[in-house]
């Protein structure tokens, strides 16, 4: 055979998905190719199966199935809004929930293929459309797009909102007894200071303990310096002695009941708490912390993807998006539910934002990040 006809083979094997891009380059260049002429033909082919997602995406999904699965935050949603989806569309609901981004991610990771909606932080919309976990959405079944707010339409983690539709926003503070706590916790190093020795907690989440420590030094919470890393260990380990556990939203009850004073925590779930305790105030640490927004996502193997159209565009409505964020103490995306809204969380103020960051994927030191975790947890 000819080198242009192997070429022209090797091509149109690329574009039919038969050999990866990967391959493609090696043999192209075997076949000597220049790099320049591999370049094109892999951002025409990119061009091509773009496309063909986005035909795909615009396709008819065919009538509402009587199921849906969801995978979402454990308290991060009104009472009524699940039963009142099933009544009004017929469609049975399964809920469960998770505690942090890198619990839910691990389980697709490991083949759970029935869940049809998630709910990711920013960089992890990122990570679920590299690793092809996130499905392309279909905008047409989703007219009440509309009623977002223009922060959270073409968010730098999604542009387009091609996958993921803003469902809250939020930052990460300090949740505190003022009853029992004489100074106001505003800094991180709180938790390095033995006098609440026990009646302390930080978030079960790799990302915000030492995110938190990193801030508590100056440095970026995203930050991939090993130098910057190891100081970060340090500091978790000399607070960890002070601590009672590692716990997310489950720390609620505790800090109701008086077993915790202090607990770095989310805006939302600590109005929760203030909701049953007026003692339990929120606080912002001056070093600075995190603010996220949390998307509804529909996962590529997911088998419902009509009914989970039809659920992001029910969250989406108005008096929905008011009821959630009602619950949850969460800031809404939904421009219209605000309007509905007596206490909406307001944005933050310019002020505000100079002390907050949003996560970053970590990309390769997220090897780094996990091993310290793990020394951390296990110290
Ligand atoms: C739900 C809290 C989710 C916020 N309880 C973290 N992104």
């Amino acid at each position: 055979m000819s080198k242009r006809k192997e070429v022209e083979r090797l091509v149109r094997a690329l574009e039919a998905g038969l050999v990866s891009r990967r391959e493609f380059v090696g043999r192209a260049a075997a076949l000597g190719l220049s790099l320049s002429a591999i370049g094109t033909v892999l951002t025409a082919c990119g061009q091509k199966e773009k496309a063909a997602e986005q035909a795909a995406a615009a396709e008819d999904l065919g009538p509402m199935e009587k199921e849906l699965n969801i995978y979402n935050w454990s308290d991060y949603i009104a009472e009524n809004v699940v039963p009142d989806f099933e009544k009004e569309f017929g469609v049975k609901v399964t809920y469960d929930t998770y505690e942090s981004n890198e619990e839910m991610v691990a389980k697709l990771q490991a083949g759970a293929s029935g869940y049809d909606i998630v709910v990711p932080s920013n960089y992890i919309v990122q990570v679920m459309v590299a690793t092809n976990l996130a499905a392309t959405l279909n905008r047409k079944y989703i007219p009440n797009f509309v009623n977002l707010a223009p922060p959270f339409v073409n968010p730098v983690f999604d542009p387009g909102n091609e996958h993921a539709i803003p469902y809250q926003w939020g930052t990460t503070g300090f949740a505190y007894r003022k009853d029992k706590v004489s100074d106001p916790a505003n800094s991180w190093g709180v938790f390095l200071d033995a006098t609440y020795k026990g009646k302390m907690t930080q978030l079960d989440d790799m990302r915000d303990v030492i995110g938190s420590w990193l801030r508590y030094r100056g440095h970026s919470l995203n930050s991939t310096d090993p130098t910057e890393l190891a100081g970060a260990k340090t500091d978790a380990l000399a607070a960890k002695k002070n601590l009672k556990a590692y716990i997310s939203a489950p720390v609620k009850g505790q800090l109701i009941s008086g077993d915790v004073w202090i607990a770095q925590l989310w805006n939302g779930d600590t109005a929760q708490a203030r909701a049953e305790q007026p003692a339990i105030e929120f606080h912002l640490p001056r070093e600075g912390c995190t603010i996220w927004t949390d998307s509804l996502v529909i996962t590529r193997t997911a088998p419902h993807k009509r009914a989970a159209h039809e659920f992001i565009n029910y969250v989406l409505r108005p008096d929905v998006g008011a009821a959630i964020s009602n619950f949850t103490g969460y800031g809404t995306p939904n421009q219209a539910a605000l309007a509905k809204m007596e206490h909406p969380v307001p944005y933050p103020t310019a002020e505000e934002f100079q002390r907050l960051e949003y996560q970053k994927d970590l990309g390769e030191a997220n090897t780094l990040w996990d091993r310290i975790w793990t020394e951390i947890k296990s110290g």
